[in-house]
């Protein structure tokens, strides 16, 4: 059986490198995350608390930033490969994009760490938000943008792809996997515009000294305008996955190829002009702008159900290929022993609790009771910390053997390491749920403060950080094992990788599809448009009010007040000084 790696040698490097650099940020994230669930916990304190901004940093940039885009432009390069059956025109051109990737994340990383050690002031405790009034070092800027700019490169490395082969099948529909990756982008193209102009017009400018202060509001609401569309661009290569190999991973073959494209779309459409409900609590911004887009983030969960009902229906489709049978008896003949399939199955039980937070978090009169508590980091570890990292790794024991030519070491131990994420993250994300619906705050090293104690919500406060404690220590021993196993498996050479690569044609194939879904400028056209209604008039109104590069402080002394508060709610008391200073 031929693999990807004999028929595509050079673009299988590209893929692995890509990979190998996610797994490193995995490593140093799975450290850092460990450290501070057991020191905000109070159960061991490896760091001062004056170092807990430097290590959240760490673990929020490494895993989110690091780790997920270093393995979707793996995953994105083998799709189009792949579906398309050619590499890249120049390959070049693909380790250049690669090569920029690596070095905007070495920078990033040295602003990082260097905060460690007080031999340089270099430092960048700005979390993975690093919004203004908190500062980082240049390199850190500097850093993020190289790092995007690799990832645009990449983008037009695939679209180049495509270009060519469409001139060699004028007439063919873009193959699922290649039109997935090209949506994905061109959402990432236009969300990026948001932190690219926050970054080289306010942050960096800022950060050199070239100006002397910004305004926070602004810079946060370009943020949050590429923030929410970040959260898809992760969970896209999940998508990805759970469409094209999960339905054959359970025995059976994708329900329906349109409905997919129809739900990348609406994820085109509606991903970003969604942002300000990151920005319920802001003042600033009117409340019937903050409605609005209420609205458009319920029809967002669209897309998502509708995964959930094909994704679903495929698996079950799988089933009863294998004999299954009855309403639910068909759960049972699904392979629980292929650790690919338990991984990616249990990474989508979790997405549906995470679903469910994340609608309880876009209501603007809920959301007021969940911002900024222990809440949110229970949201984010279902979702970006399961659905999509559990979806990779579990897709790693499927993928790894096929870029290497390697078999897996270990399918037991992949089995129990996927399980053991999945029971780490249900004891960890449950306490955190409980804790911030009683208030307990996020992000901060200190919460060992009392009240929190509501009956039958939460019994004791000690009895929560046990359970985040043991849930957090579940999830670094179960990274461990993935990891140990992806470096026994990429040094496993001469053996077979074992792994069957091809992928079944859809049960509703893209000839039901209206080809009016593959209209690429179309889509885009009508994304600019609902941007242009969702951002102009906020935007207006906080340049009007607070100016483009920060409020008159005279003027609105309030205004500025109540901004540097909200900002520290975020952070931390012990910084409510220097902020203010920041600003003032
Ligand atoms: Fe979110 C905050 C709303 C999805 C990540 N979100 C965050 C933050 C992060 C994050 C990182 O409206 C914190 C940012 C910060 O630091 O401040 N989120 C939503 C909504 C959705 C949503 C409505 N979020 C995500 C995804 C993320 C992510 C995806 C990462 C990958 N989120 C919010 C809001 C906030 C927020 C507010 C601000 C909160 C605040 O106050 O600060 C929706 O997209 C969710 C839709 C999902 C569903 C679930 C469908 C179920 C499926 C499962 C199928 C089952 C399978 C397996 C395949 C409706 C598809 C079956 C298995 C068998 C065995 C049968
Ligand atoms: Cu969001």
């Amino acid at each position: 059986m031929s693999t990807f790696v004999d028929e595509y040698p050079s673009e299988a490097r590209v893929i692995r490198m890509s990979f190998w650099s996610s797994f490193v940020a995995l490593t140093l994230g799975a450290v850092f995350g460990l450290i501070q669930v057991l020191h905000r916990t109070d159960v061991y304190r490896f760091i001062d608390s004056t170092d807990y901004y430097t290590v959240l940093t760490g673990h929020g940039v490494f895993m989110v930033i690091t780790f997920t885009i270093f393995f979707l432009v793996g995953v994105f390069q083998w799709a189009v490969t792949s579906s398309l059956e050619r590499g890249p025109v120049d390959i070049r051109f693909t380790w250049m994009w690669y090569g920029v990737m690596s070095l905007g994340s070495i920078l990033v990383a040295v602003a990082i760490l260097a905060g460690f050690t007080d031999a340089t002031d270099v430092s960048s405790d700005v979390l993975f938000t690093f919004y203004a009034p908190l500062q980082a070092h240049p390199l850190f800027y500097i850093g993020l943008v190289l790092f995007v700019i690799g990832t645009w490169l990449a983008g037009a490395s695939w679209f180049w792809t495509w270009w060519t082969w469409k001139d060699d099948h004028p007439d063919e529909r873009i193959p699922l996997p290649t039109f997935m990756v090209l949506t994905t982008m061109i959402m990432w193209y236009i969300s990026t515009i948001g932190v690219a102009i926050s970054i080289l017009a306010f942050l960096l400018p800022w950060s050199l000294g070239l100006v002397d202060s910004v305004n926070p509001l602004l810079t946060r609401t370009l943020f949050w305008y590429f923030g929410h569309p970040v959260v898809y661009f992760w969970l896209m290569p999940a998508y990805l996955l759970w469409y094209n190999v999960l339905p054959k991973l359970s025995g059976g073959r994708l329900f329906s190829d349109p409905l997919a494209r129809v739900v990348f779309i609406l994820f085109i459409l509606l991903s970003t002009p969604v942002g300000i409900h990151h920005q319920y609590m802001d003042p600033g911004i009117a409340e019937g702008f903050k409605f609005i887009v209420m609205t458009n983030t319920m029809f967002l969960l669209l897309p998502s159900f509708l995964t959930a009902f094909t994704v679903v229906a495929s698996m079950e489709h799988g089933a009863r290929q294998r004999g299954g049978e009855g309403y639910f008896g068909w759960l049972g003949a699904l392979p629980w022993r292929d650790p690919s399939f338990t991984g990616m199955a249990l990474a989508g039980l979790v997405f549906s609790f995470g679903g469910f937070t994340g609608i309880v978090n876009a209501g603007m009169s809920l959301n007021y009771l969940v911002h900024n508590t222990f809440w949110i980091p229970g949201h984010i570890h279902t979702q970006v910390g399961t659905a999509v990292a559990l979806t990779f790794m579990a897709g790693s024991y499927w993928l790894v053997p096929q870029v290497t030519g390697n078999q897996l070491v270990s399918r037991s131990v992949g089995l129990f390491q996927v399980v053991l994420w999945f029971v780490g993250i249900v004891f960890m994300t449950n306490a955190m749920y409980r804790g911030g619906l009683v208030g307990i705050p996020r992000r901060t090293a200190e919460p060992q403060y009392q009240g929190f104690e509501y009956e039958p919500l939460v019994g004791s406060v000690a009895e929560l950080d046990a359970q985040v404690a043991l849930g957090g220590t579940l999830l670094f021993l179960s990274a461990v094992l993935f990891l140990w196993n992806m470096l026994l498996t990429a040094f496993n050479s001469g053996s077979e990788p074992l792994v069957d690569g091809t992928l079944p044609p859809a049960l509703s194939g893209p000839e039901d599809s209206p080809r009016v879904l593959d209209n690429l400028k179309l889509w885009t056209a009508i994304a600019l448009v609902l941007i242009l209604l969702a951002y102009s008039m906020p935007l207006a109104g906080i340049i009007q009010d607070g100016g483009l590069f920060g409020p008159n402080v005279d003027a609105f002394p309030v205004f500025v007040d109540a901004v540097s508060t909200s900002v520290d709610a975020t952070v931390s008391s012990v910084s409510l000084e220097s902020i203010r200073g920041i600003i003032t």
